[in-house]
């Protein structure tokens, strides 16, 4: 009886480790590239500040000639998915994502694509 408690014991200690292992393996830091609808500098700045209140985001770059924006974040806290929104409901399209109409409306004209 003895025996087996300690067995027991010592398979449970062995799986936390191994989980343990498992986690810190994990990656926290992740790249990602989202098409969006934005033309001018001023596109930029509002998605860039959009993204940077949005949590798990460490860093986002605009790049105005190819619209693409490229996103560091923690894949433990966010997703692409929520980054895509967080993008819409700033007024711009990311990739499939269109922009959310209301955010879409308040934006100043020179960023209002055709
Ligand atoms: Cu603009």
């Amino acid at each position: 009886m003895k025996t087996k408690i300690k067995k027991s014991m010592f398979i449970v200690s062995v799986m936390t480790l191994f989980t343990t292992a498992l986690k810190a393996q994990e990656p926290t830091v992740a790249e990602l590239k989202v098409k969006t609808s934005a033309v001018c500098e001023t596109c930029k700045e509002t998605i860039e500040k959009a993204l940077a209140f949005e949590k798990g985001v460490k860093k986002s770059n605009l790049n105005i000639d190819s619209k693409i924006v490229t996103v560091t974040y923690n894949p433990q806290k966010t997703t692409p998915e929520k980054i895509r929104l967080a993008i819409s409901n700033a007024g711009y399209d990311a990739d499939e994502v269109k922009a959310n109409p209301k955010a879409f409306k308040k934006l100043p004209n020179c960023c209002k694509k055709e």
